[in-house]
């Protein structure tokens, strides 16, 4: 830490504290920054509070994470109050959580919705952000806090002819409110993550013919949900302290963690029956509490990848439909694993449609439907599950200047640089909650969050004990992290695969390279890591 003296006098701000976003992470951060007692104003660009579980609200939107581990973890009474109804809960009941802990902390009345951020300029001079609103609102702030989501900035594919459907047509995270009338008829989805396949399962039943256009297969596996009964309900309430505690150890925040033994020690009999275990075992076990080296070393990914692709081929009748489904470009769990339930049975339904989008290219949406390079179809409804320009994509929509006019756009250009994913140099007070290279995007979400929350409330309690009206991280400490965050890829298979993970999205120009967007140490590494920084007065940060 270094720090001046200089003691500029700044005029007194509309907010001590704006936060942006009203999602998991926002509403938290809301509640601490009321709690040390200061002036604070979130603005979400929605029409009401939830972010993610806000958004998105096509069929089969649900958790993957256990529900019991993804409410807060810091009000024992707010934990005891509430009751999940599934190990896996949907979207409507997430939805009425978050709202419920709005009213319990007496959160709303601090929150304008409808206020979508354009703009936000360190103003120098003044030591404050000017914010600009989309409805011409102006707003100043010493701190600007960032929980704008990870994958808040839905991106539909870069494709001749999308407005010219006839029919309905919206991305996943924009379902409508309205009910969507899918009997009877003909709908196509593109795109196969964990989204499209939440989506497909859901309606496969529903609709009169679903097409799903798929351009490359993610390896899927079984959620295994169940309603809670009364009894485990009790059981979960009374073990809440050894849940999280579970959660604060594992690399991924969830209760499942990696099986440190040797693959090759393991007879190959006990092997598979420890993958046959995992695989009719509920939540991401079957990936994050596989053996270690399933996602480090290739061949143990190799055959694990190969127990997978036995189960889909035993699954879907159809051999030429199951080899589709099958990954060829990357093993299992370099990419997000979809949770699925009884995903691939819906290619047994003789309504259900398989086209594969890297041998006959979509060539562009017509008026009546979609035309690849050997076919055109007709449909009444074409739902794109097409993702997100993750992480960073919600920051390049908003027009960030930092000192001496410097853009955040622009210093993101080639990736994001950070330190810690929390903070970026040149850009003084603006905390990125959630933002790229922290835990909170490469982890369980919650407990990756409360821990950036409840560090960045310390960090402005302990700059109001000591008078510093600004922290901003150093060059040198933010390429330090940086690189720590690229070495940590090259020890993890994730880094072989193209995804949201290593920063690709074809739908976005220039985000064809890999960027680091994540941090891959495991969330207590990082905790243990911010905490010291904390302790040695915030060390890699100028505070002045
Ligand atoms: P993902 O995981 O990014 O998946 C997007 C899917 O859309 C994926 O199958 C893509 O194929 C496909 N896609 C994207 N653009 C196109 C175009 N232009 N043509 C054909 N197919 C396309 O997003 P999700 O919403 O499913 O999941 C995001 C996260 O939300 C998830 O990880 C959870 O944490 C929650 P590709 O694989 O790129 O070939």
């Amino acid at each position: 830490m270094s720090s001046t003296s200089a003691e500029t006098s700044s005029p007194k701000p509309d907010s001590e504290v704006i936060i942006i976003g009203a999602g998991v992470c926002g509403i938290y951060m809301l509640h601490r920054i009321l709690k040390l007692g200061l002036d604070v104003t979130l603005l979400e660009a929605g029409d009401g509070p939830g972010g993610t579980w806000h958004w998105n609200r096509y069929p089969g939107a649900r958790f993957d994470s256990e529900s019991y581990t993804y409410g807060y973890s810091f009000s024992k009474e707010l934990l005891q109050e509430w009751s999940w109804s599934e190990h896996f809960a949907a979207q409507p009941e997430t939805l009425s959580y978050l709202k419920h802990v709005i009213n319990k902390f007496d959160l709303q009345g601090h929150m304008q919705f409808d206020s979508q951020v354009k703009a936000a300029t360190f103003d120098e001079e003044v030591g404050l952000w000017r914010l600009e609103t989309a409805d011409g609102r102006n707003l100043t702030c010493r701190y600007l806090l960032t929980a704008i989501g990870m994958l808040s900035a839905a991106t539909e594919p870069r494709l001749e002819g999308l407005d010219s459907f006839k029919g309905e047509s919206f991305h996943t995270y924009n379902w409508p409110r309205t009910p969507v009338d899918l009997k009877g008829k003909k709908v196509a989805i593109i795109g196969t993550g964990a989204t499209g396949v939440q989506v497909i399962q859901s309606i496969a039943d529903k609709v009169g013919e679903l097409t799903v256009f798929q351009r490359r297969p993610n390896w899927c596996a079984p959620l295994n949900n169940s309603p809670i009964d009364d009894n485990e309900q009790v059981k979960i309430k009374a073990s809440y302290d050894e849940i999280f505690a579970r959660c604060q150890k594992t690399p991924g925040g969830f209760i499942h963690g990696p099986d440190r033994r040797d693959f090759a020690s393991v007879s190959a009999e006990d092997r598979l029956a420890f993958w046959e275990d995992l695989y009719a075992s509920p939540g991401f076990g079957v990936w994050l509490g596989n053996f270690r080296d399933v996602l480090t070393d290739v061949e143990a990914n190799a055959e694990f990848s190969e127990f997978i692709a036995n189960k889909i081929r035993g699954r879907v009748n159809d051999p030429a439909v199951a080899e589709m489904l099958i990954p060829t470009d990357h093993g299992f769990g370099s990419r997000r694993v979809p949770m699925e339930t009884h995903y691939y049975e819906a290619y047994n339904r003789p309504n259900v449609h398989l086209v594969n989008v890297s041998d006959t290219p979509i060539d562009k949406i017509t008026p009546k439907g979609i035309k690849t390079s050997d076919a055109e179809y007709e449909f009444d409804l074409i739902i794109y599950a097409t993702g997100f320009d993750a992480i960073t994509g919600a920051f390049d929509r908003i027009d960030i200047t930092g000192k001496d006019g410097q853009k955040l756009r622009s210093k993101w250009d080639k990736g994001p640089i950070t330190l810690y994913g929390m903070q970026v140099s040149g850009f003084p007070n603006l905390i990125t909650l959630a933002g790229p290279q922290g835990a909170s995007v490469s982890t369980n979400f919650p407990p990756g969050i409360e821990s950036a929350v409840d560090w960045t409330a310390d960090l402005i309690q302990y700059m109001g004990k000591h008078d510093y009206k600004q922290v901003e991280a150093t060059p040198e400490a933010e390429e330090a992290w940086v690189d720590h965050v690229k070495e940590m890829y090259g020890h993890t298979l994730v880094s072989t695969a193209k995804s949201w993970f290593t920063g690709y999205n074809s739908n976005v120009e220039g985000h064809d390279i890999l960027r680091h967007m994540v941090y891959f140490g495991g969330a207590p590494k990082y905790r243990e890591r911010i905490a010291q920084i904390a302790e040695n007065d915030y060390e890699g940060f100028d505070l002045s």
